[in-house]
């Protein structure tokens, strides 16, 4: 048998990394080890800097979604079952992308049968952006975006459904009905990433043996290319100085807060704005997944002041490039003013992901 390979999708938010993190963790209390590979449309990923302080090798494909570099994907998979023979690969899909099983379950299948065994294909979901996009009245993301979010769920051998959380019990039956027949019957497992509840029973489903890359998607590439297209992708990194001490939490929290205003006064929709704060050696990171919510702390935000800050800074928002970009610079600087510091950004990219051009594409399912 080969390694374990399990891939997980599911929209931008729906908390696919907090679920590694936990993932990992309950697989190393097994006395497994775990590797994980991130991926992203652009480099400087937040995501991957959080798995490694917690001490997880993690490796990340960068530049374009695990379909368009598949290639990629096999060699980094590669290079972690050389370097460390991990039991599990976890690898979290950008959480824009869909029509995994067709163009990475299969193919891995085909090519790779003795060198990867595939675990069930996880899609994550979270209560409020199920609410949000599968109410036609909701005009925060278009009918593309509404599409896409339909298509993960479709494809999905294992629907997951996150944030429970933040659910009573008679929301959470009613959006797991919802769920099972949004992904035409699988399987719905609901947990909480964040409170570990139902964790261990998901590791249970992913390392037990059942259907992995069952179902294919019929899928119109246009409106798929237009949904990623709406949406701003930004990535930077920036350093805060200061004579004196900064606060690191109330530095992030300010920045979050002033990005969540002024994207509310623009109109655009936020799908997700994450900023990875370090300060000497503390680090943590803060996330917002919605304009009308509150940003939350993965840890405890326990910082130290210091006189320099860093900043990784990545925002999925419904705006063109260059308004986000704007916003998130004019937003630095006001934070950063506020604490009479100065910020010098070091790295900057910022873009509309490009249409998916999959490496393959099967049209059946390989047995
Ligand atoms: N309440 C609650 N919050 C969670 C849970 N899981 C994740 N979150 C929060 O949701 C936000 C997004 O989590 P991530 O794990 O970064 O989501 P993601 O799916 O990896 O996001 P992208 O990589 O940008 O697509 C963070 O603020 C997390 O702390 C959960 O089970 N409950
Ligand atoms: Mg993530």
């Amino acid at each position: 048998m080969g390694t374990i390979v399990a891939c997980i999708g599911g929209f931008l938010g729906a908390g696919k990394t907090t679920a590694l993190q936990a993932a990992a963790a309950e697989i190393e209390r097994r006395g497994r080890i775990a590797a994980v590979i991130t991926n992203d449309q652009g480099s400087e990923l937040v995501d991957t800097q959080a798995m490694r302080r917690q001490g997880v090798d993690t490796a990340e494909i960068t530049g374009g979604c695990f379909c368009c570099k598949f290639e990629d994907l096999v060699s980094t998979m590669g290079a972690i079952v050389e370097r460390r023979r991990p039991d599990v690969i976890l690898a979290e899909a950008v959480g824009s992308c869909t029509d995994l099983s067709a163009t990475v379950y299969q193919p891995l299948r085909k090519f790779y049968r003795d060198t990867f065994t595939l675990a069930p294909l996880s899609v994550l979901a979270e209560p409020s952006r199920v609410r949000a996009l599968r109410d036609k009245g909701s005009a925060r993301f278009p009918d593309s975006v509404r599409y896409l979010f339909s298509k993960q769920l479709a494809e999905a051998d294992l629907i997951v459904l996150n944030k429970i959380d933040t659910l009573e019990a008679g929301d959470r039956r009613e959006i797991t009905r919802w769920l099972h027949d949004a992904g035409a019957g699988a399987p719905v497992h609901a947990m909480s990433a964040r409170s570990n509840a139902g964790v261990a029973e998901w590791v249970d489903r992913l390392l037990g043996g059942s259907a992995a890359g069952s179902r294919l998607l019929e899928i119109d590439y246009d409106t798929y290319a237009a949904a990623e297209a709406v949406l701003g992708w930004l990535n930077a990194t920036a350093e805060l100085t200061s004579a004196g001490d900064l606060p690191p939490k109330a530095v992030a929290e300010g920045f979050i807060q002033r990005v969540q205003e002024m994207a509310t006064d623009a109109g655009m929709a936020i799908a997700h704005v994450k900023a990875l704060v370090s300060a000497g050696a503390d680090s943590d990171r803060i996330a917002l997944t919605d304009e009308a919510e509150t940003a939350q702390w993965s840890g405890a935000a326990r910082f130290t002041p210091a006189s320099r800050m860093s900043l990784v800074i990545n925002a999925r928002v419904r705006a063109e490039p260059e308004d986000l970009k704007r916003l998130v610079l004019d937003a630095l600087q006001a934070s950063a003013a506020a604490f009479a510091s100065t910020a010098a950004v070091h790295h900057m990219e910022c873009f509309s992901p490009a249409r998916p051009t999959p490496r393959h594409r099967f049209a059946n399912i390989v047995q």
